[in-house]
């Protein structure tokens, strides 16, 4: 027979019993999504100022991945997502050395069976050359997204977010498998082996003659 003293324990069983089957949901949920891990290594997309209204005056490389990934809560909604700090620099200090460890690691981590697609935070200086390189060097058929933005993320405007956004949808879409090396910016995938930056003053900064994926 029950009496009132056993109830709490009955309660207590079952919400117990439904935080497993929350806990299992969400793991279900995210076990659906792909995982994508950023490489952060510095640029503009990094970058703040101290006026919203100037987007030309402000330092690069200054936000680190963890902050980037925080300011951007709907990623969540395409991707389990995780960041590493490559480096934090300009994009034109940039050395051989780093780009090689850039290389590496991106290999490594295209090896991994719990990563599916792998974003790379870049200035836009020279982000046409490392993509260039990465196609040379890479060996996955894993989408590797290169992604950079025009205007650091404190300016009106800033474009740094929906790049970001774009490029972890991109890295992990099967649609993207195969493609090689990409740039996601302003609205548009281009292949990183031909795009190049044609103006230093736009949000439409890159392109290539063969026009976007
Ligand atoms: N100096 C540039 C760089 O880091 C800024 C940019 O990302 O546009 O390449």
């Amino acid at each position: 027979m029950q009496t009132q003293t056993h109830l709490p324990l009955k309660i207590a069983k079952l919400v117990a019993g439904l935080g497993l089957a929350a806990m299992a949901s969400l793991a279900m949920a995210q076990a659906a999504k792909p995982n994508v891990v950023i490489l952060a290594t510095g640029g503009t997309i990094a970058g703040a100022g101290a006026s919203a209204l100037n987007s030309a005056t402000y330092a690069a490389a200054k936000v680190g991945v963890d902050k980037l990934i925080a300011g951007l809560p709907e990623l969540a909604t395409v991707a389990n997502v995780r960041g590493e700090q490559v480096f934090q620099v300009a994009s034109e200090s940039l050395t051989n050395d780093n780009l090689l460890t850039l290389a590496k690691r991106v290999s490594a981590l295209a090896k991994q069976s719990d990563v599916d697609g792998i974003v790379i935070t870049h200035g836009t200086d020279t982000v046409e050359e490392t993509a260039y390189f990465l196609t040379l060097v890479e060996r996955t058929s894993k989408p590797i997204v290169m992604v950079a933005s025009m205007r650091p993320g404190t300016a009106l405007s800033a474009d740094g977010a929906l790049n970001l956004f774009d490029a972890v949808a991109v890295a992990g879409s099967k649609d993207a498998v195969g493609k090689g090396v990409l740039l996601t910016m302003n609205d548009t995938i281009e292949s990183g082996r031909d795009v190049s930056k044609n103006i230093n003053i736009k949000t439409n900064a890159f392109s290539s003659q063969w026009g976007p994926l």
